[in-house]
């Protein structure tokens, strides 16, 4: 099977278009005119095409990356474009390479980031997850979201002690709470026009929404960008603490709900940028001195692989001289290795800061 001519036509002349535009992202760079040709006319076996992996990043130029998985086979049948952009984004993940067993290591081994409590501010890891049996979020109809929304929410109700928690549809929460927990952290925000042009926002808020302990340390985001987000976050640099109850609350909620992953890619993620652990172990600290001098600040971040975002997230500035620093690579290595990766760097920032104050 093959698109119609009349898509055929519509991704030919929206590929001459960006051939115009000036942007940044790995889709302007990967998109090459041959790999191109070779994609236009495939289809994945739930009916996507190459227009539904790149629309995102055709909308917007501004995209790092620019490209999402419509449904799990697109990964195979557009593998010409993902693969580059893979490698690219997760290090040295080669089209030939596996994605390593889970090892999540020895939370108790890592210790506090700052004990002093000077420059960090909050620690956050999260992992995303799918669920076996359910279409990735632009295949998916009204009724795959509200029985997600289910499952989810009945596996959630049993966990106990620490991870004992309630859940909150969007559907039923007023809009000031909505903001009130998106302002502190808590919540994934409305309408991100990334996910938007990406298809995934269909039937919003149907079968979205949040799960959290009475202390708001464990969190469930439910049907935003993946099936499933489960976090971890407190105030200061606890990373053990932070670490260890997400290793306990993935294994527990797993031991319930059947998570989907990919052959070569491990967990399996609508992003390509999140695949294989699924993690991003992040910080919220201040550098004063060392963030004057931004570009010794990205050299370190890159040196150990870490990004640097807004305090408000992806896409997101900076305010009052708050950063998010989290590890960029997620593939290719262990759970272990991920959070060794972010733990090291903001070490060295610290280090650097200290150095200079
Ligand atoms: P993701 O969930 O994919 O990591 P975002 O970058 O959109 O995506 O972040 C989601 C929310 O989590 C935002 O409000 C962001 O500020 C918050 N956040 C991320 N890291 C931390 C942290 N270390 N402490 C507090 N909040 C954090
Ligand atoms: C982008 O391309 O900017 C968005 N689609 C988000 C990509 C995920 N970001 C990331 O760097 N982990």
């Amino acid at each position: 099977m093959s698109p119609s001519d009349e898509r055929v036509k519509a991704l030919e002349q929206a590929y001459s278009e960006f051939a115009k535009i000036d942007s940044k992202s790995l889709l302007k760079k990967h998109l090459t005119q041959q790999v191109f040709d070779m994609l236009k006319c495939r289809l994945t076996n739930a009916g996507s095409t190459l227009m539904d992996v790149i629309q995102s990043g055709l909308k917007n130029p501004d995209s790092n990356v620019g490209l999402y998985a419509p449904d799990q086979h697109a990964y195979d049948v557009f593998a010409a474009l993902f693969d580059p952009v893979i490698e690219e984004y997760h290090g040295d993940f080669t089209s030939t390479d596996v994605h390593p067993d889970l090892d999540w290591g020895e939370p108790e081994q890592l210790g506090d980031l700052d004990p002093e409590g000077r420059f960090v501010i909050s620690t956050r890891i999260r992992c995303a997850r799918s669920v076996n049996g359910y279409p990735l979020n632009p295949t998916m109809t009204e009724a795959h979201y509200r029985n997600l929304e289910a499952k989810v929410q009945q596996a959630l109700s049993s966990l106990d002690g620490e991870l004992k928690g309630t859940y909150y549809s969007l559907i039923a929460m007023d809009k000031e709470t909505q903001q009130q927990l998106i302002d502190d952290h808590f919540l994934f925000k409305e309408g991100d026009r990334f996910l938007e042009a990406a298809n995934a926002n269909r039937f919003w808020p149907t079968g979205r929404g949040i799960f959290f302990n009475e202390a708001k340390a464990f969190l469930v985001w439910c049907n935003e960008e993946d099936h499933m987000r489960l976090i971890s976050m407190e105030k200061g640099g606890n990373l053990s603490s932070v670490y260890s109850r997400l290793v306990k609350a993935v294994t527990e909620v797993g031991k319930k709900i059947q998570f989907s992953r990919h052959q070569r890619f491990g967990f399996l993620t609508f992003c390509p940028t999140n695949l294989g652990t699924t993690i991003r172990a992040s910080v919220h600290a201040r550098f004063p001195k060392l963030s004057e001098d931004y570009a010794k600040f990205e050299k370190i971040a890159n040196m150990y692989n870490l990004q640097i975002r807004g305090t408000r997230g992806e896409h997101s500035e900076s305010i009052g001289g708050v950063y998010d620093i989290s590890n960029r690579r997620r593939l290719g290595l262990t759970e272990r290795e991920v959070v060794s990766e972010m733990r090291n760097g903001v070490l060295e920032m610290i280090k650097h800061e200290k150095q200079l104050q």
